[in-house]
């Protein structure tokens, strides 16, 4: 369903219209509010009436977490604290979160992104949504929380933890939408199948995850456990939350990015050269219509590709690719790029192990070990030695196939790898300690 039919299916044309008016806005706007932007445009040589045409986005410096991070905490807030109702920081793995700010209308129209993502998976009035996303710092609760009232379904706001509780919930309360990360997600069916809860006879009918990258197979997986239909949804802290980008229940393929409000572009992460529609690399996006806290040419880190091509939904938006992890998080063993991502989709698609799994990263001597824990199912776990032996072997060949890099696969008692009611924590870097 699309919610915003005058957007959403806007002629590219006047699109790149709409686009180009409101670049040049926030241009002038983070130039006279923002010094950090005034000093970069000015050592760039560009003033806000230079940008004349799309293309001259490219004149324009990148910007980066580190950049947010040297204007702790507010000096990259772009309208003063008497219009800023909300503030919100980003999850850093070390040291101090990030800051983002929001004036009235930026939550309005936050709002408005998160009700069009909802209704792209067939949400409407009348829906009872289930927030696991959590309240707090974190966008992903109140995002979410913000969009479903805003398309009149009712929120309960759950948030995160009491698993057995939340089924609980699921199964008296009747949610029909249920938002959390793809790992909370298997948690809770897990959870169910424990407590002989049967989800094919539960009201949910769409759920939407995202935060963290899964993989297709993971919504294969996801699908048949809690019947219904899984959307990828993609959003970060830095350019709004949840909401930038998400797929169609009609197509589930690509993320339409909400081009009306986020300019995207892909990069080479290495060269930082401007890479065409269809090529693989990072995604960075400028926010065209935030007030108190937009970014111009913000690097995500997010490895994905851009494709233009018209949906089956009747949407003109381009849609990014399922994203493949980031440059950052990105594992090279032995000069081999890997992304959990792809162990993830060898995992899944093996008889006998279970999608919970941790991969821990080590030096031996100069060389990069990767090893890869996973549980294995109940009946392979009583299995015989041997067995298991064979299942492990498996896994290694496949992943050497895939992906050319030699693991270790440890296969773990059930429930053994730590489960997360947030993002689950995928990768251990034990070079780094
Ligand atoms: O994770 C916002 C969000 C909340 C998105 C709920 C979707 C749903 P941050 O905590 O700032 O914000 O983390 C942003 O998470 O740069 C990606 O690396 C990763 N990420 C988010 N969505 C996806 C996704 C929220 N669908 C960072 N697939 C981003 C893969 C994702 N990675």
């Amino acid at each position: 369903m699309i919610r915003d039919i005058e957007n959403e299916t806007r002629p590219r044309e006047d699109l790149r219209a709409l686009q180009l008016q409101r670049l040049q806005a926030v241009v002038s706007r983070v130039y006279h509010m923002v010094p950090f932007y005034r000093r970069r445009l000015d050592e760039a040589g560009v003033k806000p009436e230079d940008i004349r045409t799309l293309d001259d986005l490219h004149r324009i410096p990148y910007t980066t977490k580190q950049d947010i991070r040297d204007n702790y905490p507010f000096a990259m807030f772009a309208a003063p604290m008497d219009q800023i109702v909300r503030i919100h920081a980003s999850s850093g793995t070390t040291g101090k979160p990030t800051p983002v700010a929001y004036t009235q209308r930026d939550i309005d129209m936050w709002a408005e992104m998160m009700a069009r993502t909802l209704a792209a998976g067939g949400a409407h009035a009348g829906d009872i949504v289930h927030v696991s996303y959590g309240y707090g710092l974190f966008t992903g609760g109140l995002g979410a929380h913000y969009g479903a009232e805003r398309l009149g379904a009712a929120v309960i706001p759950v948030s995160g933890g009491q698993t057995r509780r939340q089924v609980m919930l699921i199964q008296d309360f009747g949610p029909t939408v249920l938002c959390c990360t793809p790992s909370f997600a298997l948690y809770l069916a897990e959870v169910g199948k424990e407590m002989g809860v049967d989800f094919a006879k539960s009201k949910l009918r769409v759920g939407i995850f995202g935060a963290e990258p899964w993989s297709d197979a993971m919504r294969t997986e996801i699908e048949a456990r809690l019947h219904l239909d899984a959307l990828d949804i993609y959003g970060l802290s830095e350019i709004l939350g949840p909401g930038v980008a998400i797929e169609c229940v009609e197509a589930k393929r690509g993320l339409h990015i909400f081009e009306d409000h986020f300019l995207p572009e892909i990069i080479n992460p290495a060269t930082l050269e401007p890479l065409p529609p269809g090529e693989t690399g990072e995604l960075v996006i400028t926010t065209i219509t935030k007030e108190a806290f937009p970014l111009l040419r913000y690097r995500t880190r997010d490895i994905t590709s851009l494709d233009y091509a018209p949906c089956k939904c009747g949407r003109t938006m381009a849609r990014i690719g399922r994203l493949q992890g980031r440059s950052d998080d990105m594992l090279i063993i032995r000069g081999v790029n890997v992304f959990p991502s792809q162990i993830e989709s060898v995992l899944v698609e093996t008889e006998g192990v279970a999608p919970h799994y941790q991969l821990i990263v080590d030096r031996e001597g100069q060389l990069d070990t990767l090893e890869v824990a996973v549980e294995v199912d109940e009946a392979v776990f009583s299995d015989e030695v041997k067995a298991m032996q064979a299942l492990a072997k498996g896994i290694e060949r496949k992943i050497k196939d895939y992906f050319t890099v030699s693991v270790k696969v440890k296969l773990v008692e059930p429930r053994t790898i730590p489960r997360s009611e947030g993002k689950a924590v995928r990768v251990i870097d034990r070079r780094k300690m």
